[in-house]
């Protein structure tokens, strides 16, 4: 008798135990659903973009607008307490004469960039384009007068450049970006708005966006964690996006695991599922095509101040790194506010291309290889190809692990002269003679049986 209760207590106590486990699992889930539930359906065109992204692994990130003017980087309204009254007055300086489309489009591409990423618009709200639901536009208040977007999607369309545009959520200018956020609250805005107004004028903005510049990339949108319990209607506004061009692709850089109607996920200043700059820690890996963005210097948007410049060395170490993550990589430049790009980000771009140029059979069509990222380097895999990319290593030789697949050949990317490598119980064992280093990255191609 004694016995059948204390089973029965058991039998409760696991019942009890598994509806815990139960509910914590609900919770957790519900914790961790986006906000976003409808099912999304990439269009054909959208899975071939997304393999195109893949494939094309390095772009130009530009920072560019209203703010390039004082040159103190993109966030300087917010970071020195500037109100609109005062802001306002930064449009009728901005008067970039020197601005020549084809000189960008040239540069990303001696540089072996595939795509550009600009600011249609950044935080403070000014749109770099000719919009006709705001006269805070570069249109309407630059004695400018031209729309640069429009210049460089034809210049992008003439030479095979795909382009993209960021475009931020958080506008620190919008009247009706109300309640406001964590950002801009220095902005001197009346204490009103109405919230769903603002996320029509910034689905009208994007409808401008996504019709008057032929076929575009995608959208790249920043800004979301301002505020981010709000309802940002991101479902319609995806929905938006695909039904005018369903092949173009939609990233958002939330920091969070990515929404359903999304095509691709960025990750900022950071490989994916790294967190050395602190954006990332809520960040989780999903199954989309990856990008990772990282600026020349410590700015995004021109700083005048900022000498801070990245080698040519650790740039390529970053494209390398990124490729071996199975990510792309987004290389920022905040050109001045003449139109042109600093002297000093041109002359590593260069580098960056004649590399690119000898070694980009290792990085363009790749995804990450058999072996995960390591201290020395990493690997990235096209068919049967394997580049094993050595970054840091002093010896003569370099062990891997044991990959499932035997070896039939090896090459030095160097010369194209044979590699010698052992296949042993314990790993791969790889020669490295000093007649192939390279100063950057010393690449050895396995020819692995089918
Ligand atoms: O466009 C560039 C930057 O201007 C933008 N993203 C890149 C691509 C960017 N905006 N903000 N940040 C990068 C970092 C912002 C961090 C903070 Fe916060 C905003 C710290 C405090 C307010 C987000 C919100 C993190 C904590 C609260």
């Amino acid at each position: 008798m004694k016995m059948k209760t204390s089973k029965c207590a058991l039998k409760a106590r696991i019942v009890l135990a598994l509806g815990l486990t139960m509910l914590m699992t609900l919770a957790m889930l519900a914790n961790l659903a986006p906000p976003v539930r409808a099912e999304y359906r990439p269009h054909p065109s959208n899975i071939e973009a997304r393999r195109w992204f893949q494939d094309a692994k390095f772009g130009l990130f530009v920072h560019w607008g209203t703010y390039s003017v004082l040159g103190d980087g993109e966030w300087v309204m917010n970071n020195r307490k500037i109100p609109i009254a005062a802001y306002d007055r930064l449009p009728a300086q901005f008067n970039p004469t020197e601005f020549d489309a084809k000189e960008w489009v040239a540069l990303a591409k001696a540089t072996g960039m595939k795509y550009i990423t600009i600011t249609s618009k950044h935080h403070d709200g000014f749109a770099m384009f000719d919009s006709k639901v705001s006269d805070w536009d570069i249109i309407d208040r630059t004695p400018y007068k031209k729309d640069v977007l429009k210049m460089l999607a034809d210049e992008c369309r003439a030479a095979g450049i795909k382009l993209f545009f960021y475009h931020s959520h958080l506008d620190w200018h919008h009247p009706d970006y109300f309640p406001r956020g964590r950002t801009g609250l220095d902005s001197g805005r009346a204490n009103k708005g109405e919230w769903s107004k603002y996320l029509d004028y910034m689905d009208a903005q994007l409808k401008e966006l996504l019709t008057n510049y032929g076929e575009i990339g995608g959208i790249w949108f920043d800004g979301w964690w301002d505020r981010p319990d709000a309802d940002w209607r991101l479902e319609q506004t995806y929905k938006l996006i695909h039904d005018l061009q369903p092949q173009a692709l939609v990233g958002n850089n939330h920091h969070r695991r990515p929404f359903a109607g999304e095509d691709f996920q960025m990750f900022e200043k950071d490989l994916p599922g790294k967190n050395t700059a602190g954006f990332s820690g809520d960040s989780v890996i999903g199954d989309l095509p990856l990008e990772t963005c990282e600026t020349m210097n410590n700015s995004w948007g021109f700083n005048i101040n900022d000498r801070k410049f990245k080698s040519t060395r650790e740039l390529i170490h970053y494209l390398v790194r990124a490729a071996g993550h199975n990510a792309n990589f987004l290389l920022n430049v905040g050109p001045m506010p003449n139109g042109q790009i600093q002297p000093e980000f041109v002359t590593q771009l260069r580098e960056m291309g004649q590399w690119l140029e000898k070694n980009g059979e290792a990085i363009y069509g790749t995804r990450g290889g058999p072996v995960t990222p390591r201290g020395w380097g990493v690997t990235t895999r096209k068919g049967n190809t394997v580049y094993v990319h050595v970054l840091d290593w002093a010896d003569e030789a370099i062990a891997l692990p044991r990959l499932a697949q035997r070896v039939k050949s090896a090459r030095y990317l160097k010369d194209g002269s044979k590699a010698d490598f052992i296949e042993h119980e314990y790993g791969l064992l790889l020669k490295i003679p000093s007649r192939v280093i390279d100063e950057h990255d010393t690449i050895i191609a396995l020819e692995l049986v089918q």
